[in-house]
Formats: C-alpha cells, sequence, structure tokens
C-alpha cells in the first residue's frame, strides 16, 4: 500500500509567526509528516541540509569527544511545530540518518533529537511533555504490544535537533527519518497508557541542563517530589563522557531504587547507559505522590581539565499514573512553560503547513 501524505492542520492565527533568523538566514531544511497506514507508523522525515564540519576548538585536544561539547557547540536547527496525524499509542521509536542517496551516515552526527507534546504537562516540572529523545547512544527503543504512549489526532507537537559533524569533512546533504510505530486507537485489548518521564538533575527552564565538570570524582544530586501516585515501567538514563552512574533513590532512606551504569571506554568516553525494565514481573516500581525521591549521578572526569558544561545528567522513564485525572494540568502561562518554549524556539519556529496529499518526496522503502 503506498504512503499516506496526511494533511496537517494549519495552525490558528493566534499563533506567534514564525520568527526564523536574520535575514540572511538560509530556508530552514525540508520537514514532513505522514503515516505509513500498512505498517502503522507516524514517519518524521528532516532533511536533506548540509552539516559542515565543526570547526576544530581553539587549544582543544586530539580527541574530543561529546564532553568537550558544551551543548551550544552543535549546530541546532529550528523547531518544527506540527499537528499530530494519527491517534494511538507510540511504542517506541528508531531513527536513521543517511545521505541524500539513503546511504548511512554516522548516528553520532545527531547530537539529539526530540519530540514534545507542547499541550500536556511534564510530571517533574511544569514544562511540555517530551514524549520522546534520542541521541548519540540511542538508536532506537521498542515497547512491549502491551505499552504505549498516547497521543491524540492534532496534538500540537514540536520536533527539535541538533546536530554535530566530527567527522572532518563537509556534509552535502543530511536526511534524518524518525520512525514512530503505534498501537491503533482501537486496538483490544488496551495497552496500558504511560507517560514519559524525565528526570533531570541540571533542568534549568529554558536553558540547557548542561553543568560544569570539575576534574576528578562528582556526585550531582537533585530532589524530585511528584504530584501523583503510579509506577514505573522501565528506566534509561543520559549522562555525558566520564558519567559512571546515575540511580533513583528514596530521599527518606537512602534506598537505591534502579541503578544504571554508564558504559565508558578506557579514555571515559561514553558508549551508552544501561536501561531497566521494571515490569516484567509484578507492576513495576510504586512511586507514591508527596514523597522526596532524589536522583544521584557520579562524574570521574580523567582528562586532566575542568569542562565547561561537559556534564548531563537525566532519567527518563516510562510512569502509570493511578489516576491518570490526577496528572498535573498545563499552564501555558507558567514562567518555566514560557521560558522552555522560548527555548525550544532559540533556532527559530518552523509552523508546518498544510501539505498537499502524496506520497513522502524521495522516499523510498
Ligand atoms: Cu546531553
Amino acid at each position: 500500500m503506498r504512503e499516506l501524505l496526511i494533511t496537517l492542520a494549519a495552525l490558528g492565527p493566534s499563533q506567534e509567526p514564525p520568527s526564523l533568523a536574520t535575514g540572511a538566514a538560509p530556508s530552514p531544511p525540508p520537514f514532513a509528516v505522514w503515516v505509513d497506514q500498512r505498517r502503522h507508523d507516524v514517519v518524521l522525515r528532516l532533511g536533506p541540509f548540509p552539516l559542515p564540519a565543526n570547526e576544530p576548538e581553539a587549544g582543544a585536544g586530539e580527541h574530543e569527544g561529546h564532553a568537550g561539547m558544551d551543548h551550544s557547540h552543535g549546530s541546532r536547527l529550528p523547531a518544527y511545530r506540527f499537528r499530530w496525524p494519527v491517534a494511538g499509542w507510540g511504542r517506541g521509536f528508531r531513527v536513521e540518518i543517511t545521505d541524500e542517496s539513503g546511504q548511512p551516515l554516522s548516528q553520532r552526527l545527531l547530537h539529539h533529537v526530540n519530540l514534545n507534546h507542547l499541550g500536556r504537562r511534564a510530571l517533574a516540572f511544569p514544562t511540555f511533555d517530551r514524549v520522546m529523545a534520542a541521541g548519540q547512544e540511542t538508536r532506537g527503543l521498542r515497547l512491549p504490544r502491551t505499552v504505549g504512549i498516547w497521543i491524540e489526532k492534532g496534538a500540537e507537537m514540536a520536533m527539535t535537533s541538533m546536530w554535530t559533524n566530527e567527522t572532518g569533512k563537509d556534509l552535502p546533504g543530511v536526511v534524518m527519518v524518525l520512525t514512530i510505530p503505534y498501537l491503533r486507537e482501537t486496538l483490544v485489548p488496551r495497552p496500558v497508557s504511560a507517560r514519559p518521564i524525565v528526570l533531570d538533575i541540571g533542568f534549568r527552564p529554558g536553558l540547557t541542563a548542561g553543568f560544569d565538570l570539575d576534574t576528578g570524582r562528582k556526585e550531582f544530586r537533585r530532589e524530585f517530589v511528584f504530584q501523583v501516585d503510579g509506577r514505573l515501567l522501565a528506566l534509561g538514563g543520559h549522562l555525558h563522557d566520564y558519567g559512571h552512574s546515575i540511580e533513583l533513590r528514596d530521599g527518606e532512606t537512602g534506598e537505591v531504587l534502579v541503578a544504571l551504569k554508564g558504559k565508558l571506554a578506557p579514555d571515559g568516553g561514553l558508549l551508552g547507559v544501561t536501561r531497566k525494565l521494571l515490569a516484567t514481573r509484578g507492576e513495576g516500581l510504586r512511586l507514591r505522590a508527596g514523597h522526596p525521591y532524589v536522583v544521584v549521578a557520579r562524574y570521574h572526569n580523567i582528562s586532566g581539565r575542568p569542562i565547561s558544561m561537559g556534564g548531563m545528567a537525566a532519567l527518563g522513564g516510562l510512569f502509570v499514573p493511578d489516576r491518570a485525572d490526577d496528572w498535573p494540568p498545563l499552564d501555558r502561562n507558567d514562567p518555566v512553560y514560557r521560558a522552555e518554549m522560548e527555548g525550544l524556539g532559540v533556532a527559530g519556529w518552523v509552523e508546518v503547513p498544510e501539505s498537499a496529499l502524496g506520497s513522502a518526496p524521495g522516499v523510498k522503502r
């Protein structure tokens, strides 16, 4: 069956117009959204766009990895705002990065891509809901068929991405295809409706969540109190180079509830972070509303020099509230939400217009 390019509802006139960067800026890379109705996939396609090689940093060593890169050193693409094309439960994602002819390129070009639901609230902070985040260490994720993240048709979504080219040569045309398989609205029995939660130690509204890494061993922590009872089904972590571990602890007893490890190369470079499935047996890990929980991350910077904004530490998980109605409502006037929206749009906004029906440009499957 042919892929169907979904007509995207144009956003109402009450939204602010796209504020693309300064006059001489090139037009933003093309972006398309469609539904593959045979496979039950929502497909987002970004590009092609040129990605010049990173400029060598003054005074930087030859082997400059992710940790040497403050989150502002990558090239940030604009935020694409679009309407979600189909109702269903998202059940994971996969990211493919290719050149214009479909040849695979390094996954490391993509520093991160985030998909946000702007119309509902995150649990830990009064900001929008980050539905999906992929980075250099996360190529994809697939949930079991019994669990999904609900996204309604027409949901106001924003996709942001940041890129970094350490290959030493300019790339003329980079394409990212982000595929989100979904479970149909009519599926019986219904999957368990989970919500993503992000517990970010460095969270600052509208700013990078990075923090400075001094030399040697350092511990970072942040306390979280939730407003909803529920259970955690799975937990993953995000760290940077030299990040050894990230844990969720009970804030009262100090008990370690979940411990994830950074997989590090001998030079301290981050290869990945372990994940934990908590609900393979039983109902998962219970979290109680009003109870303190603490996220603790340990770094050991062996580079011999402090690294400005070199650290990051966040847990990302799937959470099932006992009562969905208890979820804190979104307040678009909350200063945190407003700052976060400003942060999303630092490289400008692209309002994805109503698209013509047809097959996606240049995509063959
Ligand atoms: Cu990071």
